[in-house]
């Protein structure tokens, strides 16, 4: 077998694409801003160079191992240059750490402490870009981007949208929007999965913290909170934890802390979202209605079928997402219950998504003049409340959800993970439709961070052909096949984030595959041991529909639940 030796150590070369991963095997982590090994190599930031005997200094990323190849990953010439280009990179930056939303998580402040870079020979930058505040999820300031190239990349090849690309040249260089437009005003889908890569403050996730201490200390308001299914098995790691902790109990308790009035659960409305689309399926199905159904729960994909697909805009499910049905029942109902207008109570999610907060703003959810959903803040964010309110986080007594909307199935948990509401909606319909008990049903098909699943589930004397897909870049592969007719589907599921809410663009770290996978076990161990496997076993469901909705399927039910889409 081929084999290197890399600071005198010899390593088998075996799969591996560059020498940056054989360094990694023998536990030495090279610096880099440009390496993701899930996207294409860029290798501009020099950072991971390395000596090869005979050959020089090269970037160990792009650079292939051949047989025999002597590498040194440390000597002096790459400890000096590794110094000289963050100190260029810190001359042309914007040095506001103090007030950075990346302080401390920002890598190139963590690598100009790491190789000891403790000034700054170059003179300051003048120039003051302007920071684009116009996205609903995102901000973006051009002082603080190093031109790593990561969020270009991730943008076309996980989202096929290319929103970000290099324009000018030399010192002029800028990663920006075609034509230089708004972020607002171009076809971004608001994923936050180019902010999950920047190692900068160049592109932030656009806080709505103030606004939710303003509600919360305002006396006059009744704040309600929705959490969201990923949100549980991720949060935790904000405070040392380790991937897929489960912290449901404590984030219920530490927001009650706060002050909040009622922490509520979205996997109530997660799982009247599948009874809903599933019934919307079957009525199609009998109907010879539009097919396949695709589920509208994720709104990267819907803004991005509205925007690029409005000839299969039929195929998309009028159901709301969870989030904005439960926003919905809290504005139109639930406040009259407790006497208030919609304006007095303030619904609150916590998301493990940046979309949500462009969903949330959408102009059809409003009740009477007011958002139903009015702050959505990210699991980040929650954990930066927690701190700022020096909550012990890791020392918290679980506490639990409040009624009505406090309870929802194994079925409406999964719905965190890529192929969870395609399995919530297989228990719904296996239930449904076999007329009697059929216990727990495990879809195991549709489970898993793999981009594109294909499963068949016989459903009394049909067989149901069924797909889920994560990363929009996949969800058009797919589409594109539909619309040749060379497949053909009844249900398919889509989340634009790799693994789907779990790996969303407002959960801690997403750059790594193990957290997303232990992230997604976690979700299904939980669903193992809830008692309540179906949505359709959700009783507290069946309650406050009948009470509140008179009924599923009544024209309250429809007004309030479903919504119509963009063409
Ligand atoms: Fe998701 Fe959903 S599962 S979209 O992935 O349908 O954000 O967690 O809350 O709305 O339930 C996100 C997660 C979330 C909705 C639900
Ligand atoms: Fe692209 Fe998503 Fe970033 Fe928008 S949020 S620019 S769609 S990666």
């Amino acid at each position: 077998t081929s084999r290197v030796i890399i600071d005198g150590q010899s390593v088998a070369i075996g799969n591996a694409k560059n020498i940056l991963e054989l360094v990694r095997r023998i536990g030495i982590e090279l610096p880099t801003f440009c390496y993701h090994s899930e996207l294409s190599v860029y290798g501009a930031c020099r950072l991971c160079l390395v000596e090869v005997e005979n050959v020089g200094l090269v970037a160990s990323c792009s650079t292939p191992p051949t047989d025999g190849m002597v590498i040194r990953t440390n000597t002096e010439r790459t400890r000096r240059l590794r110094r000289m280009i963050l100190e260029l990179l810190l001359a042309n930056h914007d040095r506001e750490c103090p007030t950075c939303s990346k302080n401390t998580t920002c890598k190139l402040q963590k690598l100009a402490k790491q190789y000891g870079v403790d000034e700054i020979r170059f003179g300051k930058r003048d120039i003051k870009l302007p920071i684009d505040h116009s996205s609903c999820s995102i901000v973006k300031d051009p002082n603080k981007c190093i031109l790593c190239g990561d969020c270009v990349r991730v943008c076309k090849e996980v989202q096929g949208l290319g929103i970000w690309d290099f324009a000018h040249r030399g010192s002029k260089t800028l990663v920006t929007t075609a034509f230089g437009k708004d972020l607002a005003d171009v076809a971004c889908i608001n994923c936050g999965q180019c902010v999950a890569v920047c190692p900068t403050g160049a592109l932030t996730v656009k806080s709505e913290v103030e606004q939710a201490w303003a509600a919360i200390h305002d006396p006059g308001k009744t704040v309600v909170v929705q959490i969201a299914p990923a949100v549980r098995v991720a949060l935790g790691e904000e405070f040392g934890l380790a991937a897929g902790s489960a912290v449901t109990g404590k984030i219920v308790a530490a927001l009650k802390k706060m002050g909040v009035d009622k922490v509520f659960d979205t996997l109530f409305t997660a799982d009247l979202t599948t009874i809903e689309e599933s019934m919307e399926f079957l009525s199609r199905l009998e109907n010879e209605g539009r097919l396949p159904l695709f589920t509208s729960c994720c709104p990267g994909w819907v803004k991005y079928c509205e925007q690029t697909h409005a000839d299969m805009i039929d195929h998309l499910s009028s159901c709301r997402s969870p989030q904005q049905m439960f926003g919905s029942l809290i504005k139109k109902h639930y406040a009259k219950k407790i006497g208030k207008t919609p304006a007095e109570v303030v619904c609150i999610s916590v998301m493990p998504c940046t979309a949500k907060k462009f969903e949330a703003k959408r102009p059809e959810f409003t009740t009477e003049g007011v958002y139903d959903v009015d702050i959505v803040l990210t699991t980040v964010e929650m954990a930066q409340m927690i701190k700022e309110f020096g909550i012990v986080f890791n020392e918290l007594e679980p506490a639990g959800f409040d009624n009505p909307l406090g309870m929802g199935s194994g079925g409406a948990l999964i719905f965190g993970a890529s192929g969870g509401v395609m399995e919530s909606v297989v228990r719904y319909i296996a239930g449904y439709t076999g007329g009697h008990e059929v216990g727990r049903i495990d879809f195991y098909p549709a489970r898993g961070i793999q981009g594109l699943k294909e499963a068949e589930v016989a459903v009394n004397d049909r067989k149901l052909k069924v797909a889920v897909v994560n990363g929009i870049n996949n969800a058009e592969r797919l589409i594109q096949r539909l619309k040749t007719g060379e497949i053909m589907y009844h249900i398919v599921e889509v989340m634009a984030c790799p693994g789907g809410c779990i790996g969303g663009g407002g959960q801690p770290d997403i750059n790594n595959t193990s957290t997303r996978i232990q992230r997604l076990n976690s979700i299904y161990q939980l669903d193992a041991i809830e008692q309540v496997h179906k949505a359709q076993d959700n009783v507290y469901v069946n309650k406050i529909i009948n009470e509140w909705l008179k009924g599923f399927d009544t024209r309250t039910a429809h007004h309030d639940l479903h919504t119509s889409y963009v063409h």
